[in-house]
């Protein structure tokens, strides 16, 4: 087993977290965990999973590629999962009693893509609801501010209900169209427009290098990413964690992944605490 951890996370790291919904965690995996799951994004990209996709391929063959919920089946995510402090940093940040793990995806842009991810939040498309939910972006290369994910500190708290991108659009090889759900009956609330004023409207993001973590709450406003130079690709994995108030939610405008099926399948049901071998408890407080 590889050894546990290079640093705790800190008081004013929980403090940021809760005030912005987001903070950056400089170093806080060490190169062997940054190896392990190099190695299963290695195998995930040769072996996708029938989710998986290309997010956009433009004329010169560069590509995004997105998938996830593979961890059952890659080895390294799962050590990951079950044996990294990533749920007890979770845990911490989030400062909630339990943790239980959500789901794995991976964003990988090929040397140069311009593919930026449109603004949202990942809540309102999930089949959970909570506060305290959190996700680990992993960048597993070096990557720029100007290229790394982006965020709107303090949006987690915000009450406003935003029009929801149909991320299911985004599959440019694929004839028959899959992942459709049309959120248009969510809201026509358009995002401003964070990309024309940054600075007014306090957008972040951060230099960061393999080993380094954001830790962002899942109600946070997000984007951005991409735009590479032409030597650069950007590999990033992610991890989504579950705290103490989440419940299992059905969304009748339909969700994006929709888990509801194999919630169901495992006896959960709306109101329910996710748990079961889908989203094991992997660590409490106690
Ligand atoms: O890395 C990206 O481009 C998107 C990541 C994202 O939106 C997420 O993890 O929720």
């Amino acid at each position: 087993m590889i050894d546990k951890t290079i640093r705790e996370i800190t008081a004013s790291e929980v403090t940021s977290f809760q005030q912005d919904g987001v903070v950056m965690l400089k170093g806080l995996f060490d190169e062997r965990w940054v190896e392990l799951l190099d190695r299963g994004l290695e195998a995930n990209c040769n072996s996708p999973t029938d989710r998986s996709r290309i997010w956009d391929r433009d004329e010169q063959g560069r590509t995004m590629f997105w998938d996830s919920q593979a961890w059952q089946r890659i080895e390294e995510y799962k050590q990951f999962v079950f044996d990294s402090p990533a749920a007890q940093f979770a845990g911490q940040l989030m400062q909630s009693e339990q943790i239980n793990f959500f789901f794995d995806a991976v964003f990988v842009r090929s040397p140069g893509s311009q593919f930026v991810t449109p603004w949202h939040q990942d809540e309102p498309y999930w089949s959970v609801e909570g506060y305290n939910t959190c996700t680990l972006w992993m960048p597993l290369v070096p990557v720029k501010k100007e290229n790394a994910l982006a965020y709107i500190p303090g949006s987690h708290r915000s009450d406003s209900v935003f029009y929801q991108y149909n991320f299911g659009d985004l599959n440019p090889d694929c004839k028959t169209r899959v992942d459709q759900v049309d959120f248009s009956a969510v809201s026509k609330n358009e995002f401003p427009d964070f990309d024309a004023d940054p600075e007014r409207y306090g957008v972040i993001s951060w230099d960061m290098q393999p080993g380094d973590c954001v830790a962002f709450n899942s109600r946070i406003i997000h984007g951005g990413s991409g735009k590479l130079p032409q030597d650069r690709d950007l590999r990033v994995f992610t991890s989504k964690w579950l705290g103490d108030d989440v419940q299992i939610k059905f969304r009748e405008c339909g969700m994006d992944p929709d888990h509801s099926a194999v919630m169901t399948e495992h006896g959960l049901k709306p109101g329910d605490r996710p748990g079961t071998d889908l989203y094991p408890a992997i660590w409490s407080r106690a």
